[in-house]
């Protein structure tokens, strides 16, 4: 009987606004993982209108962090319905409580760090576009739709994110700086962290791709130079 597939569990982390959703596109396209972002997931029960939802609204509108209790039970539901994959985790965990109640019950294997100044991310998310249902995400410059203002597989209109304001975003590097920087030492005390730094995603997803590959046999063969 052949060998089971070796199971890759990673977490990827960053500002908001370091390219963790966009370097993740390119990771489930090259490499058989599934990906969970907390954030989308948090959208969804927003715009569905849930219980989630309705408890996490206030606190993202104003560029606070969800309650540690309400996203840990929320993050290990779905981690159990992907047990069988490969998985790459985005947005969590943000605290160190987060971080402890994670590894109380999954094996992590890594976490890629992705290092943008924050100079370079305020200018970013000004020029961000989403598609809600789907979570892809366009910029008016990096990588615009192909007709502005529409997502360009289903055609239907592209939203700005409520969060995105200038002053929330500021909240949330401040909330950043606070509470997720210690959730990267409580990492990096492990050896669990790969660090990625650089002003663009296209200079860091080639480095992210090589080192995935050194765990994971990626899905095609693919040239960075
Ligand atoms: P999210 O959704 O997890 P953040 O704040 O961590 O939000 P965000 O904003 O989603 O992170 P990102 O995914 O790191 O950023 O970045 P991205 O979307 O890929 O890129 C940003 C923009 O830059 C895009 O338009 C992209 O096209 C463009 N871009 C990328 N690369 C380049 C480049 O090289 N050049 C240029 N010019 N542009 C580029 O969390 C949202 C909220 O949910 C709650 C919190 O309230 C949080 O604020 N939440 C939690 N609360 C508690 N605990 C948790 N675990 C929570 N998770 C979420
Ligand atoms: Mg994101």
């Amino acid at each position: 009987m052949p060998a089971a597939a070796k199971l890759l569990r990673a977490i990827i982390m960053g500002a908001p606004g370091s390219g963790k959703g966009t370097i993740s596109s390119r990771i489930v396209q090259d490499f058989a993982m599934k990906h969970l972002s907390s954030g989308d997931l948090l959208r969804k029960q927003i715009h569905d209108k849930t219980a989630y939802g309705l408890t996490a609204k206030m606190y993202i509108e104003r560029g606070d962090l969800v309650p540690d209790q309400v996203m840990v039970r929320m993050i290990m539901y779905e981690l159990t319905s992907i047990h069988n994959s490969s998985w790459l985790l985005d947005g969590f965990p943000r605290t160190v409580e987060q971080a402890k109640a994670l590894l109380r019950d999954q094996p992590i294997d890594i976490v890629l760090n992705l290092r943008v100044p924050f100079d370079v991310i305020i200018d970013r998310i000004k020029g961000r576009w989403t598609h809600p249902q789907s979570g892809r995400i366009y910029h008016t410059e990096f990588n615009p739709p192909k007709e502005p203002g529409v997502d360009d597989v289903t055609g239907e209109p592209l939203m700005q994110r409520d969060d995105d304001k200038e002053e929330t975003v500021k909240a949330r590097l401040e909330h950043y700086r606070r509470l997720t920087h210690p959730v990267l030492q409580f990492f990096r005390n492990k050896g669990m962290v790969e660090e990625f730094t650089g002003n663009y995603s296209n200079e860091i997803w080639p480095l992210v791709h090589q080192s995935l590959s050194t765990q994971l046999k990626p899905l095609q063969y693919t040239r960075y130079e």
